[in-house]
């Protein structure tokens, strides 16, 4: 008697199992893509990323991709591989139109970071989802520390000069510089003595590079001032600065990232490398991830367009900095 009373139970139970697996949502898997995972930006991005990933329970497949090519392949590999969204930070903004069709066609959601995507005609495509930094402010914010930095040493506009590593190609990058080359001139600094180093590649040696050519146009300079695209344009100027004796004492850099510049802080021998506006990568990782995971899971569209703000933090501050933002222990 008992086990016929359990037996259409267990049948019911069994039932039950094979309809909620056959109306179970799919797994969550979401790529996210970044054009230089040796910087330490991207790699903190990544973490925050996967912070997400292990939090809500979905996959995070971390790819790098320094070409078009690369980007293409991976977008195909993703959806084959069953990926419903997409977070990336391309190699090359120009690819706009071509990421938007194929993200598309492989029916994958698309959130862009860091680099808004342009269009054919150059002009930001502004309905594709976009979390990004308040470039034009923080690079204000960039030239505002460095005149500061000036006027506390005394020196003279006379004997001083700006060097802005650029990459103007990127928008992101171009607004940057623009900014602190703004507030420079905002700030009393005389335009013909800020020089353009224009980088070939948005990495150190591209910077390095660049201001060594400017150094060697301008030998008399006695005190520099530099800003660039993020951390590492910043380093690229440094080091070449250092190669022709500069020190801490007669060039001032701040940098934007404050992720790529620990190193350099962490030397017991102050560099001309001064300082940094330090971004949230925990927005831009942990963030965005979140937001994929919910527009995937409940059609919850995030916000077409986020700006995220930066601090400086110095040689004083940073440890402090850092570990209230999660970043270092
Ligand atoms: C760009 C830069 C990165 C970082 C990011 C927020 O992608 O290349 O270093 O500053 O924006």
């Amino acid at each position: 008697m008992k086990s016929l009373l359990l037996l259409p139970f267990r049948t019911l139970a069994a039932l039950t199992a094979l309809a909620l697996a056959a109306h179970a949502a799919p797994a969550i898997k979401i790529g996210f893509l970044v054009k230089q995972p040796e910087e330490p930006w991207f790699q903190l991005e990544w973490k925050f990323a996967d912070q997400a990933a292990k939090e809500l329970g979905f996959t995070l497949v971390k790819i790098g991709a320094g070409d078009g090519e690369k980007v293409l392949s991976a977008i195909d590999n993703l959806a084959a591989g069953g990926a419903q969204g997409l977070i990336i930070c391309t190699p090359d903004t120009r690819l706009g139109p071509g990421i938007v069709a194929k993200a598309r066609a492989a029916g994958l959601k698309l959130l862009t970071v860091d680099d808004q995507l342009v269009s054919a005609n150059g002009q930001p495509m502004s309905k594709v989802h976009y979390l990004g930094i308040s470039a034009g402010k923080i690079g204000e914010d960039v030239g505002k520390t460095l005149a500061a930095e000036m006027k506390k040493r005394g020196w003279s506009a006379a004997d001083t000069a700006v060097c802005a590593a650029t990459f103007d190609e990127l928008a992101t990058a171009k607004a940057r510089t623009d900014g602190a080359i703004a507030a420079l001139k905002a700030a009393g600094f005389p335009a013909n003595r800020i020089f353009k180093a224009p980088q070939r590649t948005g990495d150190i040696p591209g910077s390095f590079d660049a201001t060594n050519i400017l150094l060697t146009q301008k030998p008399d300079v006695k005190h520099w001032l530099i800003c660039a695209n993020n951390d590492n344009g910043v380093l690229g100027a440094v080091r070449a600065l250092e190669g022709r004796g500069f020190t801490a004492a007669t060039a001032v850099g701040v940098g934007i990232n404050g992720t790529d510049c620990i190193v350099e802080f962490e030397k017991t021998k102050p560099t001309p490398f001064f300082g940094s506006m330090l971004l949230s990568a925990k927005s831009h990782g942990y963030d965005t991830a979140k937001m994929m995971y919910y527009w995937i899971k409940d059609g919850k569209e995030p916000p077409l367009d986020t700006r995220t703000v930066g601090v400086l933090i110095t040689r004083e501050n940073f440890r402090q900095v850092l570990k209230e933002q999660g970043i270092r222990d």
